[in-house]
This record gives C-alpha cells, sequence and structure tokens, in this order.
C-alpha cells in the first residue's frame, strides 16, 4: 500500500520560510529572496513591446511567449511562491586584459566556468527539500518559461540597472539568477530594491554600440551579447566594435560603477571549469566542429553549430591581426577563403581586408556567391 502523502507543514510560518534560506546559504547561494507566483505585469508589456518594436531582433527566448514566461502558475501549475537566488561568477582571479598575447579571443566573464551548472544544482536541493514536505517545486534559471530577472526583483534581490542588469546591493551585478517555483505559501517579505543608478549614465554612454537605447531597455539588434549568438551575417556597422569577443560582452556592467566598486563583497567560486577569460583566435579556426562542440557545447549556439564562432573569431582576426607577423593568420585565412562556407568565405575576406591582406583578398575575386559578392562590393572591390 503506497505511504500516504505527508501532511505539508505550515509553510507560513516565518521559520519555515527561515530554515529555507539558511538551508540555501548554506548550498552556497548568495542572495535569496521570495516572492508570490503573480504573472509578471510589469514584464509582459514590455516583452510584447520589445517584440513589436523589433528591440527583440529575432530572439526567441522568453520573446517567443510572453504571456507563458510572464505566468508562473504556467511554469508550474498551482504555483503561490517563487524562491529566487543569485550566485556571484565574480572571480578574484579575472584576468587583466593589458598583457594578453596577440590574437586572443576574450570571453564574458558569465560565460568563462560553468555557473549555471552549480546555481541549478543547489536550488534542486531546495526544491527536494520542498518535495519532501509535500510540495510542488520546480528549478528554473535561464530557461524560457520564466523572466528571471523580473521574478528576482520583485523577490527584494536588487535593483534594475540602466543596463538592465539586475544589480545586488552591496555587491552589485556579476550574479547569475535561477528560481524554484512552488505551490507552497510562502510568505513574501521584501519589498523591491529602491533605484541606486540615480543620475548615472555610465553604461549607456560606454556601451561599444550604443545598444542600451533607454535606461533599462537594450536593442538587441545593437547588443554585442546577441550578436555574437545571432544566427548569420555579422552586421558590418558592428564588426569593428566587436574587438576581440569571442561570447559575451560586459562593458555595460564592467562601466558601472556600483559592479566595479562592490564586486570584491561577494566572489563566485569555480566548481566546473571553463574556456577561462582568454582563447587563442587561431586554435578555435583550426579546431574540428566536434573539438569546438566539447569545448564550447555549454554556451548558446544557435542550430548547435560552432560555425558562428569561426565567424565571429574571422571578425576578432580582422580587429586584431593587423600588423601582426604570424604566418599562421595567413595560412588560416586562405584556408577560409578556400573553405566551402560562403558564409565564412565572406567574413574571411573581411579579414583579410581589413589587415591589409590584398593577396588572399584576390583569391575570392570570381567568387559567385551572393554573400562574397555583398562583401566585395561592400569593400569596394568588384
Ligand atoms: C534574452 C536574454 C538576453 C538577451 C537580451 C537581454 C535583454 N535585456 O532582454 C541578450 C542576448 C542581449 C542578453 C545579454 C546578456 N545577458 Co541575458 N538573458 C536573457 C534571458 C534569456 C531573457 C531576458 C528577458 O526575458 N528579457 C526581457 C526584457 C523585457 O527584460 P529586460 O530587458 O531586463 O527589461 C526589464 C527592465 O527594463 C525592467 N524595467 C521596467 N521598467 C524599468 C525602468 C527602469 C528605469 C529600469 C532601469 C528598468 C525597468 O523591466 C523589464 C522587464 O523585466 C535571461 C534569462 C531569463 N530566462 O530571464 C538572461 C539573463 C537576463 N541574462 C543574463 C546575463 C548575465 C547577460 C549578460 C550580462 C551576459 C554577457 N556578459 O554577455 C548580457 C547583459 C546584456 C544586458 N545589458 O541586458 C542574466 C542576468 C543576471 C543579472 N544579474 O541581471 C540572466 C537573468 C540569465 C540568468 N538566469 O542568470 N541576455
Amino acid at each position: 500500500m503506497r505511504p500516504a502523502k505527508p501532511t505539508p507543514p505550515d509553510s507560513t510560518r516565518p521559520e519555515y520560510l527561515a530554515g529555507l534560506f539558511e538551508f540555501a546559504r548554506d548550498l552556497g547561494l548568495h542572495r535569496i529572496g521570495v516572492t508570490d507566483a503573480a504573472v509578471l505585469d510589469r514584464a509582459r508589456p514590455e516583452l510584447e513591446r520589445r517584440r513589436r518594436e523589433g528591440l527583440s531582433d529575432t530572439m526567441g527566448f522568453t520573446f517567443r511567449d510572453p504571456v507563458r514566461s510572464t505566468d508562473p502558475t504556467r511554469a508550474v501549475e498551482g504555483a503561490r511562491s517563487i524562491i529566487v537566488a543569485g550566485l556571484s561568477y565574480h572571480l578574484d582571479e579575472d584576468p587583466e586584459t593589458d598583457d594578453l598575447p596577440p590574437l586572443t579571443a576574450r570571453v564574458a566573464r558569465y560565460a568563462r566556468h560553468d555557473f549555471y551548472t552549480p546555481l541549478r544544482t543547489a536550488l534542486q536541493k531546495v526544491a527536494l527539500r520542498l518535495r519532501a514536505d509535500g510540495f510542488r517545486a520546480v528549478v528554473f534559471a535561464d530557461e524560457n518559461d520564466l523572466v528571471d530577472r523580473e521574478v528576482a526583483w520583485r523577490a527584494g534581490l536588487g535593483w534594475f540597472g540602466k543596463n538592465a542588469n539586475l544589480l545586488l546591493p552591496g555587491a552589485g551585478s556579476w550574479f547569475v539568477l535561477g528560481s524554484v517555483v512552488t505551490d507552497a505559501q510562502l510568505q513574501p517579505a521584501a519589498k523591491p530594491v529602491p533605484d541606486g543608478c540615480g543620475a548615472c549614465r555610465a553604461c549607456i554612454d560606454d556601451c561599444p554600440t550604443g545598444a542600451i537605447v533607454e535606461p533599462g531597455v537594450v536593442d538587441a539588434r545593437r547588443c554585442l551579447a546577441w550578436l555574437v549568438q545571432k544566427p548569420g551575417v555579422c552586421p558590418r556597422e558592428f564588426r569593428g566594435a566587436l574587438g576581440n569577443r569571442i561570447y559575451g560582452c560586459d562593458d555595460c556592467q564592467e562601466s558601472c560603477p556600483p559592479t566595479v566598486r562592490l564586486a570584491d563583497r561577494v566572489t563566485g567560486r569555480v566548481d566546473i571549469g571553463g574556456t577561462g577569460a582568454h582563447i587563442d583566435t587561431l586554435e578555435l579556426l583550426t579546431s574540428t566542429d566536434e573539438h569546438l562542440l566539447e569545448r564550447f557545447g555549454r554556451w548558446y549556439l544557435a542550430e548547435r553549430n560552432p560555425r558562428w564562432l569561426r565567424r565571429n573569431a574571422l571578425v576578432i582576426l580582422g580587429n586584431t591581426a593587423a600588423g601582426i607577423d604570424d604566418e599562421r593568420v595567413g595560412r588560416v585565412l586562405r584556408q577560409y577563403l578556400e573553405g566551402d562556407d560562403p558564409l565564412l568565405r565572406a567574413h574571411a575576406l573581411w579579414a583579410a581586408s581589413r589587415i591589409g591582406r590584398s593577396d588572399l583578398v584576390a583569391l575570392v575575386d570570381h567568387d559567385a556567391d551572393p554573400l562574397v559578392r555583398d562583401e566585395l562590393v561592400a569593400l569596394g572591390s568588384a
């Protein structure tokens, strides 16, 4: 005979929540909060507006179904509360950038190591504890079902910076966020944190592509963090600004006074090592797809295709290889210019032209592919 379901304890008691919070902190989660599971009525119209105005570009994620991603009860039937946590990804050893070897590609901090698995693992343990008490509890972190920043804001974890990142008081924004959506009735204690940006607009002014078009509003069509993920031709107008970024962009956080000033207050740790901050661009371009998927597979790669990393790396070569006396540069560009992928040929052509290698540009003078022809026209070579 199936054992009777345990009668759930009274989760509305403050001690019950305090016990959960203490448990969560002992698991290494740096900040914890709780909110109700009401519809995210501020985020929904914002998601719809971004789609309507093209600000979300071709992104899917939470923009694909705003009604779903802003209704926690769609994520967990009967949801009543959401426990939200922040895990720092700020590492003491974050290396400086000025003494880098040439032809180095840069990885944004949140992607240098795997911070999401430790976050999800800890949240899973919180969910298991709730389930052991007879409640339904499901973890969401960086998934399409829930707008993580909005629930974190509602749970009093931090304020929305003008860069749209959530800044946690006394710590800044180097945090990944995740939640446990549950049908347990928990007593939301905290109020949303008041704005801490004031008149500061450093992020808006320092964004290399002017992607922060309003306080709290990022135009993804200009945001390098999206453009390195977005499939297709990298927009010419932003290739220079992309610099040596292979994945993600930290500029709007590195220019943020509270995040810079407070970063060391809460430091993360590396449970699951990743690529680290810097990658050898030529090594990436001469690796097999299997090797690239093995090494970078936890990143968002559209269509699970490392082709977009190769595209980014070719743009980085165009931005960093000028004047570099390394015959490998020519050899690699030739490999792509003679390769069978027209999109990568087009970006290799752009890079060759940018570093003044007309000898390499000549290799595709008679290329019939429209993407390469377009590039030749744009370069004034056709
Ligand atoms: C789509 C997405 C992106 C897109 C679009 C980002 C965007 N701004 O929408 C791209 C690819 C560009 C991106 C980039 C990054 N992302 Co991202 N991304 C997401 C994802 C999957 C959905 C975000 C979403 O739903 N946005 C919806 C829009 C409408 O929300 P919003 O832009 O934040 O707008 C809010 C504010 O405007 C606020 N608001 C309303 N009124 C007002 C008024 C004022 C004055 C202000 C300031 C704000 C404000 O309300 C809006 C709705 O909540 C989430 C994971 C998730 N499931 O939630 C991660 C997530 C937001 N990303 C994250 C990270 C770390 C990043 C990067 C820092 C990574 C990097 N280094 O490259 C950059 C930062 C870029 C930026 N400045 O936002 C973290 C953010 C953690 C934090 N502390 O904030 C998240 C939460 C993932 C996670 N679970 O950890 N991301």
